[in-house]
């Protein structure tokens, strides 16, 4: 069957998480994915957090497959020769270097216009333009100055990052939206143009109902559905909500069976407003559903302590599990903690192909997180990351280098 991206081709600068998000994403839509790494060292991932000595790290089989490896050094004069032949043929340049890095390799966006116009070039950085421009950013400097962390935890707590990897794979998921539409533009206008998706911004996007809030704040002085209200002070800017819900419908995470032993012995419960009076059913306080306090969202809203609390009295008696099936009974929307324990070993996640057993050469058998998007008309086949310059060789020959250029290519380094 036929892939959506089948015919592109990206030449893969990125290193790290943030660009291989993206150009991992791309290569599971069907693109053919050229990733350039350093001569012998490649991307520096290959080597952190390593489990097994001498294997290619988890970090960075779970980023980048699908990809073929070339190593080219980019400062080598016959290198670059190589990047430009390479240049000439790719549809996108992907990359996430330090800010000025690409320029300083000779790769000015003007350079890449003369050799290739139809060139889509997106780079990922820290900050857009302004004072922060010149800075190098990693995921948590990212959720600190795009909103996430002085938004996340508790009140009488620090700031605190989540673990959900926004800043990096949240920007690549933009940057990859950002380069399909230059493509789809490309198919009227010829012409390839240049796609930035800084840290902040992804991070601030995904942050949007804080801003939201910052303004409702403002201009009331009090939003009551923060654990803050009733008794609470509110500040000037938007503070950290603990467990409450982002919307309009509160919710909030309670302990359930096994608490006492078991960390993730916890549900979510969203006091939805159509479903209140079979909430007082299932928690045995039918008289809730007609007490004026209680009967209505805007009178429960001072309330919602006592509320969370009696319905943890309930929640206490049931595992995570049944609860979730009591609830979704009633249609009451609630969620499981899961630990990623049990999400690596959940049937269904295998079975799309949210989880996947990948085999690899030198590290056997490994699980990663598949393509997250599904297409009806492109499947995702999930194939092993490259070994460092496992495709030099394929793609010289695929430019029209001969076996004797590419050897002497070598010899000299540029390869
Ligand atoms: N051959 C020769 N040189 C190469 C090369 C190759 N194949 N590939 C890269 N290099 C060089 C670059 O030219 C650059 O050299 P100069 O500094 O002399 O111009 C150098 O390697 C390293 O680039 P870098 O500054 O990007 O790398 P770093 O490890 O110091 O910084 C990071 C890493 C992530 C902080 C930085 O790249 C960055 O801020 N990127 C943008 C934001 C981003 O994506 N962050 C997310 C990272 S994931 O948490």
């Amino acid at each position: 069957m036929s892939k959506a991206l089948d015919g592109v081709r990206i030449l893969d600068f990125t290193h790290v998480q943030s660009g291989p998000t993206c150009t991992q994403l791309l290569a599971w839509f069907g693109a053919d994915v050229i990733k350039v790494e350093r001569a012998g060292a490649g991307d520096i991932t290959r080597e952190q957090l390593r489990d097994i000595p001498d294997v290619d790290s988890l970090y960075f089989t779970m980023l980048n497959h699908n990809k073929r490896s070339v190593t080219i050094d980019t400062k080598n004069p016959e290198g670059k020769q190589v990047l430009e032949a390479l240049i000439q043929k790719c549809d996108v340049l992907v990359e996430n270097f330090a800010p000025g890095a690409l320029d300083r390799m000779g790769f000015t966006w003007e350079r890449i216009q003369e050799l290739n116009p139809r060139m889509v070039v997106a780079s990922v950085k820290g900050f857009g333009p302004g004072p922060y421009e010149d800075c190098k950013v990693y995921e948590n400097v990212a959720q600190c100055a795009g909103g996430a962390a002085s938004t996340t935890g508790f009140d009488d707590g620090p700031p605190v990052v989540t673990g959900a990897q926004i800043g990096d794979s949240g920007t690549g998921l933009h940057l990859a939206l950002g380069i399909v539409t230059a493509l789809y533009q490309r198919t009227h206008t010829g012409r390839g143009q240049r796609v930035l998706a800084a840290m902040q911004d992804g991070v601030l996007n995904l942050c949007r109902v804080k801003l939201r809030d910052q303004q409702r704040l403002e201009r009331t002085g009090t939003m009551k559905e923060y654990p803050q209200y009733p008794n609470g002070q509110f500040g000037e800017a938007v503070p950290r909500a603990g467990n409450a819900s982002g919307g309009g419908q509160p919710g909030w995470i309670l302990k359930c069976k096994g608490w006492e032993t078991d960390p993730n012995a916890y549900i979510y419960f969203i006091t939805q407003a159509p479903v209140w009076a079979k909430i007082c059913n299932v928690i045995g306080k039918e008289e809730w559903a007609t007490d004026p306090d209680y009967a209505t969202p805007a009178a429960r809203l001072p309330h919602l302590k006592d509320i969370f609390a009696e319905i943890e009295r309930w929640t206490m008696t049931k595992t995570k599990f049944e609860a979730m099936q009591i609830l979704n009974r009633y249609d009451i929307p609630c969620g499981p903690i899961l630990s990623m324990k049990e999400i690596a070993e959940e049937p269904s996640l295998r079975k799309t192909g949210t989880i996947v057993e990948v085999d690899h050469p030198t590290r056997g058998k490994y699980l990663t997180v598949g393509n997250p998007i599904k297409l009806s008309d492109s499947p995702t086949e999930v194939t092993r990351s490259p070994l460092l310059g496992e495709h030099t060789d394929e793609v010289m020959a695929e430019l029209g280098y001969s076996p004797e250029q590419i050897s002497a290519l070598r010899t000299a380094g540029a390869i």
